[in-house]
């Protein structure tokens, strides 16, 4: 993709791309799965990412196609392991694409309208800006499906609420709506639906309009910056292996199955 005015559209299996002079969008686009975050639509979000980094565009537009009730529905849950394997470690297609969106040297910003669900939170919160409208969600659902977080994903809550407010979602599994999500910080703006697009190109216009090199450092700085938890060899150990409690469980396997036989889990601590 070059870097011009010029308009263009690609279309991948389950998302879109497209570009208009300085700014690429990225549409998730399978609506029948809810968008959900499975390998082929993550790698694909990723590709993506790197066509428009290599194309060297100023802002990165990530939303669902228009029309979508659900932003993203979360991890595929079909694709999580139940044979004792970390669910959520280091290399899956999830996390990469955390990093890629966190590591990427311009801004990416989210334009939801719908609700968010699980890992799609998270993507989400790495986004660098994010801008809603009022009939936008956002669920924190590890502990309805009985998964563990990874210690990365903990850090971009943390880094994205206060404390209080991460535990409540964490713990309660419910949605938070846009509203409360902006007053407590979570988000940016929350702008009336048919506002939406119109208000986030204007946006991502007065940052293509910067100097890159300017921000794309500040944006690295601020990435090291929020990561810089002190944090004993110790203590990371014991938060990493925590998680193990929670995968090798029954009430691991009993999540996922309550959820692909559509019925509540009956969660026994075990
Ligand atoms: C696979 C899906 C999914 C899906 N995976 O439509 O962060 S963590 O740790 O929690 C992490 C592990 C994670 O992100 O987990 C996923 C968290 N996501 C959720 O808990 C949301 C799961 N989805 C839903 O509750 C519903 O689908 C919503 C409320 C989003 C929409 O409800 P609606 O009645 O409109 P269906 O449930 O009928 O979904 C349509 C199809 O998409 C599949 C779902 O199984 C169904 O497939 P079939 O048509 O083959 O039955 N689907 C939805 N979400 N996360 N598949």
């Amino acid at each position: 993709m070059g870097r011009s005015n010029e308009q263009r559209t690609f279309d991948m299996p389950l998302i879109t791309l497209s570009q208009d002079g300085p700014i690429g969008t990225i549409t998730l686009d399978n609506a029948r799965k809810h968008n959900a975050l499975s390998h082929q639509l993550v790698s694909d979000v990723i590709d993506g990412l790197k066509a428009f980094e290599e194309a060297k565009l100023r802002v990165v537009i990530l939303r669902a196609a228009p029309g979508s009730k659900v932003w993203s529905a979360g991890h595929d849950v079909g694709e999580l392991p139940i044979d004792g394997r970390d669910p959520l470690g280091w290399n899956d297609p999830l996390r990469e694409l955390v990093r890629t969106i966190e590591g990427f040297r311009a801004p990416v910003i989210a334009m939801i309208d719908g609700g968010v669900w699980g890992g799609a939170v998270e993507v989400v919160l790495a986004c660098d800006i994010i801008i809603a409208t009022p009939a936008s969600t956002f669920a924190v659902t590890p502990a309805k499906l009985g998964v563990p977080y990874n210690v990365s994903g903990m850090m971009t809550f943390m880094s994205a609420a206060s404390l209080r407010i991460v535990k409540e979602l964490a713990f309660t599994a419910a949605p938070i709506s846009a509203e409360r999500a902006e007053r407590v910080g979570m988000i940016n703006h929350v702008v009336e639906s048919q506002d939406l697009h119109a208000f986030t190109l204007a946006m991502a216009g007065t940052i293509a309009a910067n100097a890159p090199l300017s921000i794309s450092v500040m944006k690295e700085q601020l990435r090291v910056l929020a990561g810089a938890k002190p944090l004993t060899p110790r203590g990371f150990e014991k938060v990493q292996g925590l998680r193990r409690v929670v995968y090798d469980s029954e009430d691991y396997r009993e999540g996922i199955r309550a959820f692909q036989e559509k019925r509540q889990p009956r969660f026994t601590g075990q």
